[in-house]
């Protein structure tokens, strides 16, 4: 869906969560600013009990110039109500009457009533979705530079000062933003009020040890979001500690943070493991990663949960080191691989040779060189990987059909010193697999962290119903393969 579907309206109210925090505000700011772009008034405003008091605001407010209205008592009924950072109908967001609601946020989907919704829970902030969804429409939030320098500060504190950022979007978005630094530092040097930095300290002297598997949960008071992250980066430092879950629990929401030191715990998956099953979600990367949870689902205190889901979740795996591991061949089945058509990219039909570039995709982001004989792969799943030229044409037949396939994100290359971006999918031409030996594969009975030989510091995860699959001519060249995938590329010998 696109923005412009709302300009139809005329009498256009935009609603942020109550207790508003700076994405919140943020995206609000760019929606208005876009109807005002397009001729439309619109009011913005926030409700509940309390008036935004707290100091990081106070300057967002007054510096970037931010048009809210705080209404405790609205009772207009507009012909378009749009919430913003939070949906319509859930306990975050005083109820507002109006004709038509739309809805627009990054928190986890909920059931609702209406058909006008833009929800990406993958994204890192609303103000991602805001910025993107301008953008689309042909205009430049870059036009005003206070607007800008809010959606980078919602993005910011919405992912603990960037740390949790995984989507390529969202990067895409701090990379593009011109803002005014000065605003931003005194923002984030106001962020913790002397009653929240007790609460740290507080939270911190209650933490809860695991020796068995090193790790802390630490609840705290409900407080500003951020404080999580400064108590998990912050306890992390601990000699013997190698996971930390921060928490707290409100009427409204479970907020979490989780970070990792150690190879065998992705923080990010550990993350989404957690909020499963509890109206929520988690995102982030391997390192740093946050999550929600709604009080509604739980059965139990949010300590509780969290405690027992981190039990289950050590107990759940058995980690294979594929370099030091034979597995016993006799119990699994034969198999042969099935023609594949895959995607590649020469890298040097994108830039020249000697270009340092940056390849972004939904993945991550990777820095390299283009030289002679670097290529890119385009996986079945759309994952993106390079390969040298004699490897790829070992393996594969070059087809050279043009490549055509959907992304959620489409993958691109930044040429880092002129800054140039190109997307990629233009210059990707299919290659066939060719005929390949036999690998020996089983259905995991236990969900598995495996370290292939080729990934000693990153650990692929495998769930049951996936197979655990290996080379017949090389015994430590262990893979999984997903289960839903399995009979797409095997066939039994
Ligand atoms: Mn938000």
């Amino acid at each position: 869906m696109e923005l412009k579907e709302l300009l139809r309206f005329d009498d256009i109210v935009i609603q942020c969560h109550d207790n508003p925090d700076a994405d919140a505000l943020a995206s609000g700011y760019a929606l208005k600013w876009y109807f005002e772009q397009n001729g439309k008034k619109a009011r913005f405003i926030y409700r509940g009990r309390n008036e935004i008091k707290k100091s990081n605001l106070l300057i967002m407010l007054k510096e970037l110039e931010i048009p809210v209205e705080y209404e405790p008592d609205f009772s207009e009924e507009p012909d378009l109500l749009i919430t913003v950072d939070c949906q319509f109908g859930q306990k975050n967001v005083t109820e507002t009457k109006a004709k038509t609601v739309a809805i627009i946020d990054h928190h986890q989907k909920v059931p609702s009533s209406t058909e006008l919704y833009w929800i990406r829970s993958d994204l890192g902030s609303c103000a991602t979705i805001c910025w993107d969804m301008i953008r689309e429409e042909g205009l430049n939030p870059n036009d005003n530079r206070l607007l800008a320098t809010a959606l980078y500060y919602g993005l910011y504190t919405d992912t603990n000062r960037l740390s949790e950022v995984s989507h390529p979007l969202d990067r895409d978005m701090m990379d593009s933003l011109m803002i005014n630094k000065i605003v931003i530092t005194s923002m984030v040097n106001s962020n913790i009020s002397l009653e929240e930095l007790a609460i740290t300290g507080k939270a911190i002297v209650n933490y809860e040890y695991h020796e068995s598997n090193k790790y802390l949960v630490i609840q705290s008071e409900a407080c500003d979001p951020c404080i999580l992250g400064v108590i998990s980066d912050f306890a992390l430092e601990t000699e013997d500690v190698d996971v930390c879950v921060a928490f707290y629990e409100s009427p409204y929401e479970v907020k979490f943070s989780v970070r990792s030191c150690t190879k065998e715990v992705h923080a990010d998956e550990l993350a989404a493991f957690i909020a499963e099953g509890f109206g929520g979600g988690g995102g982030g990367h391997m390192l740093k990663a946050g999550g929600s949870m709604q009080p509604d689902y739980l059965t139990k205190s949010a300590r509780e949960t969290i405690e027992e889901r981190l039990v289950y979740y050590y107990d759940k795996y058995i980690v294979i080191y594929a370099k030091n591991t034979k597995l016993d061949t006799s119990k699994m089945k034969a198999y042969v691989k099935l023609p594949q058509t895959l995607g590649y990219i020469k890298l040097t039909d994108v830039f020249p040779v000697g270009t340092k570039i940056n390849i972004r995709t939904l993945e991550g982001d990777v820095d390299t060189i283009i030289d002679e004989g670097k290529y890119l792969m385009i996986g079945v799943e759309g994952e993106i990987y390079p390969i040298m030229e004699d490897k790829l044409l070992r393996s594969y037949e070059p087809t050279n059909f043009v490549f055509t396939r959907q992304f959620e994100y489409e993958p691109n290359i930044k040429n880092l010193s002129t800054g140039e971006v190109k997307h990629v999918l233009q210059f990707a031409k299919t290659v066939r697999t060719l005929g390949s030996a036999t690998v020996f594969a089983k259905p995991l009975e236990q969900p598995v962290k495996l370290f292939t030989a080729w990934t000693e510091d990153k650990y692929y995860s495998g769930d049951i119903g996936d197979y655990l699959t290996v080379r017949g001519d090389d015994e430590h060249d262990i893979y999984i393969v997903k289960g839903r995938l399995f009979d797409k590329f095997y066939k039994a010998r």
